[in-house]
């Protein structure tokens, strides 16, 4: 048969070549990583979650982080298959990747919002949402970060299903939604840590956005953030603008960072990635390994103080 090609980590792969390395580099080391489906996707595809750290017989705590929730930003599934590769060639001879990887779990969804993905490939590079059908309206999706149960559907979303912010029907109208939340609050006691990755803007936030409420670990969220900001500026110089969602960015309800936050798991953060709006959503595969290169040092920064608390 044809010899297998090796997985590019600085192009932006398709959900085949996506499903083809997961499944790759979820063999390539037993006691390292391992993979299991969450549950299928509307249009029927899997939604397989990869599993890194050091085998053990006792339960570790852990970090859940995910990529590609809203279609068009493809720089992120880049992170999410660049941390994993990272991860697994520097265990062992990092210090910290090492100790990060024998004390604790890190669950990495590289790719949430499968469907919408695909759709950017195929159809519209600009698609945000899932793909679900709206019962009376030719309007295809749900915004994923608005079905969250957190405030769901009474600030910065829509309940029109043509809008790019739509709530959904209900909270977790979504499969993948309800997927993702399911799985989260099954491994409850052991998340210790929640990282949403998007794109763009260069931000680094925290709870809330349903509400200008602070949430009560407001200034502990803040020291990490401005903490992890720091550590990624240190390689190229990239600034970040860190603070609760609702003044950073904008009033938005039923996102993910928010839902995880009020289920327990106080390190939540939700990234915005590389740029501030020059390339946007369509940022250069030039700016691939930079944008990863420099986010590394963020997520091992968040980790790091995870570990430790
Ligand atoms: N930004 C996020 C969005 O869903 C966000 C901002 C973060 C909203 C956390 C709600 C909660 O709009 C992008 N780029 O999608
Ligand atoms: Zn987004």
């Amino acid at each position: 048969g044809p010899s297998p090609r090796a997985h590019s980590y600085t192009k932006y792969n398709t959900w085949s070549e996506i499903q083809t390395w997961i499944s790759t580099i979820a063999a390539s080391d037993a006691s390292l990583i391992s993979s299991q489906t969450i549950g299928n996707t509307y249009e029927g595809r899997p939604m397989t979650l990869l599993k890194l750290g050091k085998k053990t017989s006792s339960t570790k705590p852990a970090i859940f982080m995910d990529c590609g929730i809203h279609a068009r930003e493809w720089i992120t599934p880049a992170f999410c298959q660049w941390f994993v590769n990272e991860a697994l060639n520097t265990y062992g001879s990092d210090s910290q990747m090492t100790s990060l990887l024998d004390e604790m779990d890190v669950y990495v969804l590289p790719l949430f919002n499968v469907d919408g993905y695909h759709y950017t490939h195929t159809n519209d590079r600009m698609w945000r949402k899932t793909r679900s059908r709206n019962s009376g309206y030719s309007c295809v999706g749900t915004d994923p970060n608005r079905n969250f149960d957190a405030g769901w559907c009474t600030l910065g979303a829509s309940s029109y299903p043509c809008s790019d912010t739509y709530c959904g029907s209900t909270p977790e109208s979504e499969i993948e939604v309800k997927n993702v939340a399911n799985f989260i609050r099954s491994k409850k006691s052991v998340i210790k840590a929640y990282l949403t990755m998007h794109s763009y803007s260069q931000l680094l936030l925290f709870p809330y956005s349903y509400t200008y409420d602070l949430a009560a670990d407001n200034d502990e969220l803040m020291a990490l953030a401005e903490g992890a900001s720091n550590a990624l500026r240190s390689l190229y110089n990239t600034r970040y603008t860190s603070g609760p969602g609702a003044t950073t960015i904008y009033p938005a309800a039923g996102g993910s960072d928010d839902w995880a936050y009020d289920l327990g798991v106080k390190y939540s953060f939700t990234f915005e990635l590389r740029d501030t709006g020059r390339y946007g959503f369509l940022l250069p595969e030039s700016q691939i390994k930079p944008t990863c290169e420099e986010t590394m040092l963020a997520v091992k920064y968040i980790a790091a103080y995870v570990q430790k608390n």
